[in-house]
This record gives structure tokens, sequence and C-alpha cells, in this order.
């Protein structure tokens, strides 16, 4: 067992550190639940612009979530510009925008896939929307997630629906301008349980590769069956250049959309390990490291600071790893000094690391006690009075 923590190595993890960051879901910040229940909190969001203030909070305290994705139609408001303005004024700025396909009876039997062409055009065209909304706020990725699918053997043509899918992208597509990128998500199951449209990295892949140099897949560690290795998946991607972003959450059983590294962060450190290996943590690299979670229990604000806590314990632990060692017991064919680089480094604490990195930033070195200390929670359960709190779907 060796320690990794060596002084040129810990500078450069910190040096790494620094200049990563991670955006932010709005919707983790409304009320969430699950098809049985839904808990509202005390002082949640109202509307977007108190969505982005308490976004804005876990970039006060964690230093490392300077953007918020947004999901249309959740988030519309009459004027973008004032919302951007407003995340600006509080330091933080508009990331990806999300399009929805998931809550109008239209698409019942699919949206940029349905068979009646008049469905797809209204599919094609709520694109068009965002496209404007991410002019309107300097957002660069459009985010897809395509919810299409069919229940029953037979119940479409697959065939057909991947050539009506093909046309539709193409349409988004052209929608773009240059600078922005078309981000397509997958998901094996669900809402639809036969055969969803993007299930899989591959199918995302060969769209995205159809489409142009513009169209990167959206990995989100929840869409994957039980014991898929996905760090693998990273790889692959990485290697085509083709990993647009990041979805991270965590998952038991199905999309749970539980607190990153809270299930397994053995994977998510794996998962990091890829990402430093193919020097893909640079802030010019490509991959937008999201978060998509909901704290249907758990308070929000901390949710998401733990969260960011997490990823960035999972990457300075892939930072740390000798990788010289790592190299050579996988040429020398010594597996387990090669699997104890690894180990090693997942192994060591990296909380005085990161408590340094906040304190040469000017932060608190433990950002989850600092906000508790803030009063925020307190301030906003008492003024956040009246209206209607934000919610999943509202
Ligand atoms: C989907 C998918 C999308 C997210 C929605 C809320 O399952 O993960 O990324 O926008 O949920
Ligand atoms: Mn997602």
């Amino acid at each position: 067992m060796t320690d990794p923590r060596t002084p040129d190595r810990s500078a450069a993890a910190l040096a790494a550190l620094a200049e990563q960051t991670i955006e932010l879901p709005s919707w983790a910040f409304g009320n969430s639940g699950t098809r049985f229940k839904v808990f509202g909190q005390p002082g949640v969001a109202r509307d977007p612009f108190e969505k982005i203030e308490d976004a804005a909070q876990v970039h006060r305290f964690t230093g490392a979530a300077p953007r918020v994705s947004l999901h249309v139609p959740w988030d519309l408001v009459d004027d973008f510009g004032k919302l951007a303005a407003h995340a600006a004024d509080l330091g933080v700025s508009i990331g990806a925008i999300n399009s929805n396909l998931f809550q109008d009876d239209d698409y019942r039997l699919g949206s940029l896939t349905h068979p009646d062409e008049a469905v797809r055009d209204k599919a094609v065209a709520h694109h068009a929307q965002c496209v404007d909304v991410m002019r309107a706020t300097g957002s660069t990725d459009l985010k897809l997630w395509l919810p299409d699918g069919t229940n029953y053997a037979g119940q479409d043509d697959l065939r057909a629906r991947q050539d009506r899918l093909a046309d539709s992208l193409q349409q988004v597509y052209a929608l773009l301008d240059p600078g922005m990128r078309l981000l397509l998500e997958y998901k094996f199951y669900e809402p639809y349980f036969y055969a969803m449209d993007i299930p899989d990295w591959g199918t995302s892949l060969l769209h995205c590769l159809a489409l142009g140099e513009q169209a990167t897949v959206v990995l989100d560690t929840g869409h994957h069956a039980p014991g898929t290795n996905i760090e693998f998946i990273v790889m692959q991607l990485l290697r085509v250049g083709r990993l647009g972003a990041f979805d991270f959450n965590s998952r038991y059983y199905g999309d749970d959309d539980l607190i990153v590294g809270s299930a397994d962060p053995f994977q998510l450190f794996r998962i990091m390990n890829e990402i430093v290996a193919a020097d893909a943590l640079r802030p010019d690299s490509g991959v937008n490291f999201m978060l998509d979670q909901c704290h249907n229990i758990e308070p929000k604000i901390p949710g998401q600071i733990r969260s960011v806590l997490n990823v960035q314990e999972a990457t300075a632990k892939a930072l740390l790893v000798d990788r010289q060692a790592l190299t050579a017991a996988q040429q020398s064919g010594d597996v387990l000094a090669a699997h104890g680089a690894l180990t090693d480094a997942f192994s060591t604490d990296v909380r005085p690391l990161l408590a340094e990195l906040r304190e040469s930033k000017g932060l608190d070195a433990d950002p989850y006690a600092a906000y508790a200390r803030s009063g925020h929670a307190e301030r906003t359960a008492r003024e956040r009075v009246g209206g209607t709190q934000a919610s999943w779907g509202a």
C-alpha cells in the first residue's frame, strides 16, 4: 500500500480541482417526489428567479458550481435577458437548456418519432423555442432527452421510428447557431417499457455521428441497466470525442436521481478516473459535468452542496492516481499492483486537500456547515410565503 499524496501530485490535483466546474439543474430547487407523493418543503423557490438564487448559494459556498441548467417550459419567463442578468448579478450563468417532450397529451405515442408528421413538427418547433431561450441567455448547450418509446411488441415499427427520429433530429440540429451544441441523452427504459427509441449510448452516438460535429452524447449515470460498466462507456465516448456531458446522480434500482456518489462512490471514482486519464477534466475538453437530481426528502440546497462535494472528492481521488505506477504495472502484467494503484487513490482521504483548495479561494473549508450557519434556509422559509412553490412538472 502506498500513499499517492506526493507533493507534486497534490499540487497538480489542486490546480486541476481549482478549474473544475459542475452545473446545477434548476429542477433540483423545486419540489419533487415520486408518482406516490410530492413533499413540499418550507422556503422552496417559487419561480426561476428564486431557483437561480438558490443555485447561486451552492456556488457561493462551494465555488465550483457557476452554471444552472434550465428546463423549458418549467422555467419559462417573460424576459430571459432579465433572468440571465439576475444570474450574472448573483455570480452564476445559464447552462444547458433542456427541452421537454414528456408532458404533452399529443406525445402519448411519441414526439420526434410520432407516426403523425404534425406531432413531429410540433416537437421540432419546441426546440426552436429552446434555441431562442439559448440566444437570450447566452446558453450554448441544447439538451434533448427523448422520452419516446413503445410498450408492446408490434405497437409501432421500430425501424420506421428510427428513420423518423433521424429526420426530426436533423431539423432540430439545423436550428443551432455555430458554437451551439446538441446534447443527446439516452435512457434504457421509462416512461415506456418495451423499447425506448434512444435506449443506449450506441443509438445516441449513431444519431450524433449522422448529425455532425455539434452533436454529442449525454451520459446520465442513472440511465443504465444494473451492473452496466459505465466507465467503459465514458472511455469509448471520449475516444471518439463525443462525450458532451454527464447528468450525474445515483441509482439503486431505476432512474432514482439520488445524490451523486451516495450509492456507489467507487463507481463515481472509476468514471472520474477515465476522465482524468483522457485529460478530459480541462474546462475546454467539451465535457459538461452536470447534475440531474431530485431531492425528494432532503433539503435541496444542502443536497446540491453535498453532490458538488461528492463529485469533487471523486475527482480529487482520480487526480491522485499514480499513473506511472499504474502504467508500469499494466505493462508488466502485475494485475494486483495495477488494481492497487486505483484502490490506493480511492482509499485516500481527500477532504484535507479539498479544504486547502477552498481556503485558497477564500471559501469556508466546510461549505455544508457554512451554508447551515448562513441563515439562508431560515430567511427563505420566513420570506417565501404566498405564491406556488416550483415543482417538477410545474
Ligand atoms: C429525464 C432525463 C432528463 C431530465 C428529466 C427531468 O429522466 O434524465 O435529463 O431532464 O428526466
Ligand atoms: Mn438526465
